[in-house]
C-alpha cells in the first residue's frame, strides 16, 4: 500500500465494538494488535480477536482501562510500538499520551501540547478567537470573580450559560436566566468544576435555546488538514447522543464548505495531528459557533465513513506512524447519506436504567446498506461496569429518506432477548413527523417526549403516529403505495414457545 513504514504492532486500550472497530483496521493493515482485557471482560470478542491478549485484573474501569500504570506495563510486555486509546477511558488524557511516549511508543493521537490546549476550553477559544473562528457572542475568557460575571451579564444580557474550563459534554454547566440566579449559579458552577474535573476555572457564554449541534470530522497532520464535512448530532438526551446523521439537513451546499473551512483553521491553529472533531452549536445555519474540539476518534466516525468512503480509523494509524497525510481535501467527496443509531442495553420505559445480563437469544440486522459495529453475541453477557452501548446501526442510502427506510427496517429485523435494549425507541423517533421533516434541534427529545414515552408504552410503534405516518409515506414512496413497515413475529419467539411445550 506504501514505502512508509507503519507501526510494527499496536495495543488497543480499549474494549467493546471500538477495539474491535480499531483491531480489524489494524488486520486490513498488517499490523499485528494486542488486547488487554478486564476479568470482566475474559469471555468479549475484543480479547479473542486480538493477536495477543493481555489481562489487566479486576473489574472496575479504575482497576483496568483507565489504570495507566498497568496498561503501561502491558504495554512494555507486548513489545508494542503504538498505543490506540479509542473513545472514552484514556483517549483524552494527556498524561497518558506523555506515558505512553515516555515508554518509547507513539500515541496514535494528538501532541500532549495539543490535548492539554484543547482540554482547557478557556485557553482552546483564547485562541479560535486569535485564528478568526467564530464564538458564542458575548463570550470572555475565563470569570475572575462573580463582580466580573455580573459585568459580562450588564453587556451581553440573559440568557447566560456557565461551564467549567476543563468540562466538556455537558457536565456542570449552569444556565443563568435572570439577576437572581447569578449568585448561585456562579457558587455552584465553580464547586462542581473542581470537584468533577479538579480545575475550577469557569466561563460564560450566551446561551443558545435549543441549538443544533454539528460536528466537523478533520483530519491533519500538524501543517495540513482537511475536512470530511459534518455530523448533525441534535438527537441527544441528557446530553447523551442517541441518533446521528450525515450530512446534516440543516446546511446547504455553501455553508458546509464554509463549515469545513472554519474547522480546518481550528485544527491547524491547535497544531492538530490526526483525526479529530470540531464542535459547533448552531443558531442558525450560517450561525455556527465553535464550542471545543474532541481529540480522539469518536463514536459516530462511521457516518462519515460511509458518506466519504474513507477508513477514519486506518487513516488514523497511517497519519500517526507516518507523520505525513496520504489524502487532500479534493480526494473527499460528500455521497448520500448516512445514519447511527446507538443501541444501549438501557430500558427507556424506565427511564433509560442501564439493563445489563446475558442476551438469550439474537439477531443482527444485515444486508445492502446496513452497517453493524457490535461485539455482542448470543450467550454474552454486557457487564454492568462499563458504558451500556452494545451496538451501533449505521445505514446508508443515496437520500436521507432511504437511509431512515434502512434504518427502521434494520431495527425491526433486529431481536435481542434477555437484555432490554433502545432499539424500540429508536424506532420511534425514525418514524416521527418531526424527525422525518429534519426540522429539529436539541430540544427534539424534550419537545416529543409525551409522543415517544405513549408509544413505549404498548401502543405498537406502527401505529403511534398512524396517520401523519401515512401521510408522509404516501407522499414520499415514489409509486404512491404505503409500505408495511410492520415488524413481523419472531419466528424464533415462535419456536422456542413450541419447544417449551414440547419438552414439557
Ligand atoms: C451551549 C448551549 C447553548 N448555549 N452553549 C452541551 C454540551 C457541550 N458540549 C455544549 N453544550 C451546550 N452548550 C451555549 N452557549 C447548549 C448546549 C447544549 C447542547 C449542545 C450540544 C448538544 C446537545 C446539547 C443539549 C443541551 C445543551
Amino acid at each position: 500500500m506504501t514505502s512508509k513504514t507503519l507501526f510494527k504492532k499496536v495495543l488497543v486500550a480499549n474494549r467493546g465494538e471500538i477495539a474491535l472497530r480499531i483491531m480489524r483496521a489494524l488486520r486490513e493493515l498488517g499490523i499485528p494488535s494486542v488486547a488487554i482485557y478486564s476479568d470482566a471482560d475474559a469471555l468479549s470478542q475484543h480479547r479473542k480477536y486480538a493477536n495477543e491478549a493481555i489481562r489487566l485484573p479486576g473489574r472496575s474501569s479504575a482497576e483496568t482501562y483507565l489504570n495507566i500504570p498497568k496498561i503501561i506495563e502491558a504495554l512494555r510486555v507486548s513489545g508494542a510500538d503504538a498505543v490506540h486509546p479509542g473513545y472514552g477511558f484514556l483517549s483524552e488524557n494527556s498524561d497518558f499520551c506523555q506515558a505512553v511516549i515516555q515508554a518509547g511508543a507513539t500515541f496514535i493521537g494528538p501532541s500532549v501540547e495539543a490535548m492539554h490546549l484543547l482540554g482547557d476550553k478557556v485557553q482552546a477559544k483564547d485562541l479560535m478567537r486569535k485564528f478568526h473562528v467564530p464564538l458564542v457572542p458575548g463570550s470572555p475568557g475565563a470569570l475572575q470573580n462573580v463582580e466580573h460575571l455580573r459585568e459580562v451579564i450588564k453587556e451581553a444580557g440573559y440568557p447566560m450559560i456557565l461551564k467549567a474550563a476543563a468540562g466538556g459534554g455537558g457536565r456542570g454547566m449552569r444556565i443563568i436566566r435572570q439577576e437572581a440566579d447569578i449568585k448561585e449559579a456562579y457558587d455552584t458552577c465553580k464547586r462542581e468544576a473542581l470537584s468533577y474535573f479538579g480545575n475550577d476555572t469557569i466561563f460564560a457564554e450566551r446561551y443558545i435555546i435549543n441549538p443544533r449541534h454539528i460536528e466537523v470530522q478533520v483530519l491533519a497532520d500538524g501543517k495540513t488538514g482537511v475536512h470530511l464535512f459534518e455530523r448533525d448530532c441534535s438527537v441527544q438526551r441528557r446530553h447523551q447522543k442517541l441518533i446521528e446523521e450525515a450530512p446534516s439537513h440543516y446546511l446547504n451546499a455553501e455553508q458546509r464548505a464554509r463549515l469545513g473551512e472554519i474547522a480546518v483553521t481550528a485544527a491547524l491553529a491547535a497544531k492538530y495531528e490526526g483525526v479529530g472533531t470540531v464542535e459547533f452549536i448552531c443558531e442558525a445555519p450560517d450561525r455556527a459557533y465553535f464550542m471545543e474540539m474532541n481529540t480522539r476518534i469518536q463514536v459516530e466516525h462511521p457516518v462519515t465513513e460511509l458518506i466519504t468512503g474513507v477508513d477514519l480509523i486506518q487513516e488514523q494509524i497511517y497519519v500517526a506512524s507516518t507523520k505525513t497525510m496520504r489524502l487532500q481535501q479534493s480526494d473527499i467527496q460528500l455521497r448520500g447519506w448516512a445514519i447511527e443509531t446507538r443501541i444501549n442495553a438501557e430500558d427507556p420505559a424506565q427511564d433509560f436504567m442501564p439493563s445489563p445480563g446475558q442476551i438469550q437469544h439474537l439477531h443482527l440486522p444485515a444486508g445492502p446498506g446496513v452497517r453493524i459495529d457490535t461485539h455482542i453475541y448470543q450467550g454474552y453477557t454486557v457487564p454492568s461496569e462499563y458504558d451500556s452501548m452494545i451496538a451501533k446501526f449505521i445505514t446508508y442510502a443515496s437520500t436521507r429518506d432511504g437511509a431512515v427506510q434502512k434504518m427502521r427496517r434494520a431495527l425491526s429485523d433486529f431481536e435481542c432477548e434477555g437484555v432490554p435494549t433502545t432499539a424500540k425507541f429508536h424506532e420511534l423517533v425514525l418514524q416521527h413527523p418531526a424527525f422525518l421533516s429534519g426540522e429539529f434541534d436539541t430540544g427534539f427529545l424534550q419537545t416529543y417526549q409525551k409522543d415517544i414515552e405513549d408509544g413505549l408504552k404498548g401502543s405498537s410503534a406502527d401505529t403511534t403516529y398512524g396517520p401523519i405516518l401515512a401521510a408522509f409515506q404516501t407522499q414520499t414512496a415514489a409509486d404512491g403505495r404505503v409500505p408495511n413497515l410492520a415488524p413481523q413475529p419472531s419466528t424464533w419467539q415462535q419456536r422456542a414457545r413450541f419447544e417449551a411445550t414440547r419438552n414439557n
